[in-house]
């Protein structure tokens, strides 16, 4: 099944580092998107679109000198189009709290 995934915006709970965090997001793989300076609190707005067969994998990184962070990632269904607005929580490091605003068509 076709479907398009929209990501929305990227909320920061809790930043990954001591001081501000530089998100990536990437779809099977691919990066998409990137910020700097994003501190606890913000919210980022994305605006990013990316067909897909049947699943999607997203995953968000913190960037870092060398090997990037990886904050978490969410597999995302293309039965999911048409539920409205959805939200992954990125908790899978020690500290680092993120939440990925997105939608299905
Ligand atoms: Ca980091
Ligand atoms: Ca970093």
């Amino acid at each position: 099944m076709l479907a398009t995934l929209v990501l929305d915006s990227l909320t920061c709970q809790v930043t990954d580092d001591l001081g501000s965090d530089e998100p990536i997001i990437t779809i099977d793989e691919e990066e998409v998107w990137r910020a700097s300076d994003v501190d606890e609190g913000d919210v980022r707005v994305i605006d990013v679109r990316r067909s897909f067969v049947d699943v999607a994998i997203v995953k968000l990184f913190d960037e870092e000198v060398g090997v990037n962070d990886e904050l978490g990632s969410r597999v995302v269904q293309a039965d999911e189009a048409g539920i409205g607005p959805r939200q992954a929580f990125f908790t899978q490091a020690a500290d680092a709290r993120y939440v990925l605003s997105y939608h299905v068509e």
